[in-house]
């Protein structure tokens, strides 16, 4: 007993040179449908999130929740495909995919980090605007990509220490639109127009891999072009290496895709000199 004392006190000792460095940082975290699991991992994401808050970083929590969308079409009797990664989405498809996140997965994280003393707002891309898209392409329907981001909801909440839990559907530039944006787009869109000092991918893999199943833990820009181009980087690790770069150009200070399963994976990333998952930086 005694001697677990001694290390949590160590532990914490230790940490001081990363709490410092992150006081005040803006720090974006996608959390992947592939990612929550039950509701211990739930909750022990949210206290993550809630330390965070607690030692003066601004965290935004941008959530995915493709297997419950899954879920619920499948109950509606509703089939889905993707294409390149992301959902076909016809008018039936987006009215459940808007419920289930904007109600069902978002509600679920609000509350799991309140119940952890947090100060969570779930909002969506539709509120204040944050969010406008156009079609990304005409064969995925109400799939949104992003064209206009209007962040200064997002400053205002975590400004007053409140955490932001976005729901990735957006608002269309039509009036009465509504668009299916893929979590990780939603996540880097965000991340960029709020300059974030660091964009985390959570999701249900280690981290990029090299051609011998290696995780690498820091990479450029350019090693993640040419681990794509060799096709070493494929599948659905690509939408997120995309996502990553187009972040880093959009003036964010770093990404970080990394497997959020592993307890404590935000903690161990920005408090610790391990680091956990692949690092992507200029
Ligand atoms: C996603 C939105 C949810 C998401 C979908 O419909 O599944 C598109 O594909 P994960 O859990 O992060 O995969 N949207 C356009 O991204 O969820």
């Amino acid at each position: 007993m005694m001697r677990d004392s001694i290390a949590t006190a160590r532990t914490l000792s230790e940490a001081l040179p990363y709490l410092q460095r992150y006081t005040g940082a803006v720090v974006v975290i996608k959390f992947g449908g592939n990612a929550m699991g039950d509701d211990e991992a739930m909750a022990e994401f949210a206290r993550d999130i809630v330390l965070m808050r607690q030692v003066g970083v601004n965290p935004v929590v941008v959530h995915g929740g493709g297997p419950m969308i899954n879920d619920l079409l499948g109950k509606l009797g509703i089939a889905s495909e993707f294409r390149r990664g992301k959902r076909v989405t016809d008018k039936a498809t987006v009215e459940v995919v808007e419920m289930v996140l904007s109600g069902l997965v978002n509600k679920r994280i609000v509350q799991a980090i309140n119940d952890q003393g947090g100060r969570a707002v779930g909002i969506s891309g539709k509120d204040d605007d944050l969010m406008v898209c156009v079609a990304d392409d005409p064969e995925l329907g109400f799939v949104g990509k992003p064209v206009e981001m209007n962040v200064q909801v997002l400053r205002d909440l975590y400004n007053a220490g409140i955490i932001p839990v976005v729901a990735p559907v957006g608002t269309g530039v039509e009036d009465n639109e509504t668009f299916n944006v893929n979590g990780d787009t939603a996540a880097g869109a965000i991340a960029g127009a709020l300059k974030a000092d660091r964009l985390l991918l959570l999701t249900d893999v280690s981290g990029v891999k090299d051609e011998t199943g290696a995780v690498v833990t820091q990479l450029s820009p350019e090693q993640v072009r040419e681990l794509t181009a060799r096709g070493v980087i494929a599948g659905g690790m690509i939408p997120k290496t995309e996502t990553a770069l187009a972040a880093l150009e959009a003036g964010v200070r770093a990404v970080v895709i990394l497997d959020g399963r592993i307890p404590n994976a935000c903690l161990l990333e920005l408090f610790t000199d391990h680091g956990a998952g692949s690092l992507i930086r200029s």
